[in-house]
């Protein structure tokens, strides 16, 4: 009796002493103290040779010994659950789970069509703020206070509160960002500026009160018209195949002199009439024109010495006639099972 005792105690200051770093010593400790063939049952075994009179007094101390490994088991694998190297958890010859690829928006995949064609030319793509001051929206763009080219605009106002210096506005085209550029003083120019602008418009299928546009600027000595024509022949050749027929208008901007408007044919239907082009054969895709000397100046540009073209398009009609969306809403709307329709390829 008194040997098992001292057994007893030397093997609980063992268990006590038992450390585990992973979960394959915890295995190793349930092996050699509760396995079959363990300390604990083997010392239960010696319950043979403990005196009857004593038999009872034993029973007790090993069932407690007994209860004490098993204490000492169950707190070891607490602390290393989850533990386990990879391989002995998971079956690495399963198939794993798909993760679903998400897509581009129609106006991003079209906006980046534009872009990589300018971007060929050498054109560098600039960004600007799409809240923003009057004059970079309006005044240094020709466009003074009360000049009837602002309510063509119907401009979205920022309560800015009644000691703001200046009024602040979402832009109603990208033309802020150009401004910025050419307000830094490094000439050449030659950048693209995506991004989205807004007009107080009512929504309908046809038109919302954002969206997206692309305009281009071009400056240095010596730019002529010419050098618009050839930049956009190129450019609507490579939009819309090499076969495409172009022809220009006279318009009218504020910040553009001469101004022009630029038509394809239909690429729809060729040039032969349909409902797209209203059956004139041509469709209008851009504005464009030369930049007007009031503009540079502003800016701080000489206009005796340089001069620029400048051009402006939306993204979202090129985007319905190539995807054949019928409602300018859709866009705008997020819902899944229209956005996963749209791929690069196509
Ligand atoms: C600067 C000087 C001139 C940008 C231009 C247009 C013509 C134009 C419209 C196309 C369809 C806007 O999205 S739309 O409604 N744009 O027709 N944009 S010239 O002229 C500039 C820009 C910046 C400093």
């Amino acid at each position: 009796m008194q040997d098992l005792l001292q057994k007893i105690a030397a093997y609980k200051s063992e268990i006590d002493a038992f450390t585990a770093a992973d979960d394959k010593r915890v295995e190793e400790f349930r092996i050699k103290w509760l396995g079959t063939k363990g300390l604990v049952k083997g010392t239960m075994g010696e319950m043979k040779h403990v005196p009857n009179e004593q038999k009872r007094e034993a029973g007790q101390i090993l069932n407690e010994f007994k209860q004490f490994a098993e204490a000492k088991f169950e707190a070891l694998k607490e602390a290393h659950s989850g533990t386990e190297s990879l391989s002995d958890s998971m079956d690495l010859s399963l198939p794993g789970d798909e993760t679903p690829l998400g897509s581009r928006h129609p106006i991003s995949l079209m906006r980046n069509r534009i872009i990589s064609i300018f971007q060929r030319l050498g054109f560098a793509v600039a960004e600007g703020p799409e809240v923003e001051d009057d004059w970079h929206n309006f005044t240094a763009l020709n466009m003074p206070e009360h000049h009837p080219a602002r309510d063509m605009q119907d401009t979205f106002y920022v309560d800015a509160g009644e000691n703001s210096a200046v009024d602040w506005l979402l832009r109603t085209h990208t033309s802020n960002t150009q401004i910025r550029e050419m307000e830094k003083g490094k000439l050449p120019i030659r950048v693209i500026c995506p991004g989205r602008v807004y007009r107080n418009e009512t929504i309908s299928a046809r038109s919302h009160c954002f969206f997206h546009q692309v305009e281009g600027l071009y400056i240095d000595e010596h730019v002529s018209f010419a050098d618009l024509k050839q930049t956009l022949y190129f450019f609507v050749k490579e939009m819309y195949g090499q076969d495409v027929r172009v022809r220009f208008r006279p318009s009218y901007f504020p910040f553009t002199e001469p101004s022009a408007e630029m038509d394809v044919s239909c690429f729809i239907c060729g040039g032969t009439g349909c409902n797209i082009c209203k059956k004139t054969g041509w469709v209008e895709i851009l504005g464009c024109g030369m930049i007007h000397p009031n503009v540079l100046q502003n800016c701080g540009i000489n206009p005796e010495k340089y001069t620029g073209f400048a051009f402006g398009m939306g993204v979202e009609r090129p985007a319905m006639l190539k995807y054949g969306i019928n409602d300018i809403r859709l866009f705008s709307e997020n819902d899944v099972r229209f956005l996963k329709q749209f791929t690069s390829a196509t």
